[in-house]
């Protein structure tokens, strides 16, 4: 009954390891990143809030859009889910100007080939969401490329399939989370697709790792917004004139105990369920 686990790849903060030919194990550390560098203190409970939200959000979107959950593990941190064939774009949605959407309008007024008005501010909402396709890059930052390029890489048909899932995606989740307190600045996707050929929705979905999150109650355009999430770190790592090359800087126990506190906060506010209930029992959130 005992189960053997192949490592398959690593990403900043999160593993793959193979279950079996038709299931891998995605599973989420404790390890935080900022300004791109992982730092060398954990959060407790960090990768079992992100897998909590992220089934959370598989649950309550898989009519509109299959996604590759199978089940979770009693660790909470381990989600069982199905192999696919993995499509070569990041599929990013934004609804409100930030990051790179922010750098691309201020240069040419336009990001992903979307011109946008004119007067537009940091951070303000756009007219509506836009669709804003990425190249994945191996090092370094994604690429953001126009709709043609984006075809290109997936096929014409496909694109317009993974551009209308994830703005579907997007508009479901950003409404819900900002009856709850949070604003989706933007979001990234990944899809697959599974062996009869159908778009599945693979990776993570609508975590604070995956999306920005801003507090709503704090909102003002015309600057960058705080991070619901990883603010505390930020301020704390600005606050040592720290170069931002690594290594990063340990964390302060108060400085984790309140970034602890903010993923704790976000999971409970957007599932509705005690992060004590999640842990006695991960599958709440599939409910
Ligand atoms: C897959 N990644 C990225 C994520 C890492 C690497 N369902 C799937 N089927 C096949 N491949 C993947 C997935 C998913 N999700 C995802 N690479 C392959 C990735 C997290 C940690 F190390």
């Amino acid at each position: 009954m005992s189960e053997t686990l192949v490592h398959v790849a690593s990403g900043k903060v999160r593993e793959l390891f193979t279950i079996d030919d038709d299931r891998l194990l995605l599973v989420a550390s404790d390890r935080i990143s900022t300004f791109d560098v992982v730092l060398p203190t954990a959060i407790p409970d960090k990768g079992r809030v992100l897998t909590g939200l992220s089934a959370f959000w598989f649950a309550r979107t898989q009519r509109a859009r299959a996604n590759h959950l199978v089940g979770l593990r009693p660790d909470g941190r381990s989600m069982e889910c199905r192999r696919l064939e993995m499509l070569p774009l990041e599929c990013v949605v934004r609804g409100y100007l930030a990051g790179s959407g922010w750098k691309d309008y201020l240069r040419e007024g336009a990001v992903c080939g979307y011109s946008l008005p004119d007067g537009l501010r940091e951070s303000d909402q756009l007219p509506e969401p836009i669709f804003t396709p990425a190249t994945k890059a191996h090092v370094g930052h994604d690429e953001n490329i126009d709709a043609e390029r984006a075809a290109a890489l997936v096929g014409v048909e496909r694109y317009r399939e993974v551009e209308r899932a994830s703005l579907d995606l997007y508009r479901f989740a950003s409404e819900h989370a900002a009856e709850r307190g949070i604003l989706i600045a933007d979001t990234k996707f990944e899809f697959g697709l599974d062996a009869a050929g159908q778009l599945v929705l693979g990776d993570e979905a609508f975590t604070p790792d995956s999306s920005r999150f801003w507090p709503a109650d704090e909102y003002e355009p015309g600057r960058p917004q705080p991070s619901f999430d990883k603010q505390y770190v930020r301020d704390y790592c600005e606050s040592l004139g720290w170069d931002k090359s690594p290594p990063g800087p340990d964390l302060p126990g108060d400085v984790v105990e309140g970034t602890r506190a903010r993923y704790v906060e976000a999971f409970e506010r957007l599932t509705g369920t005690s992060f004590e209930d999640y842990l006695a029992n991960p599958e709440v959130v599939l409910r």
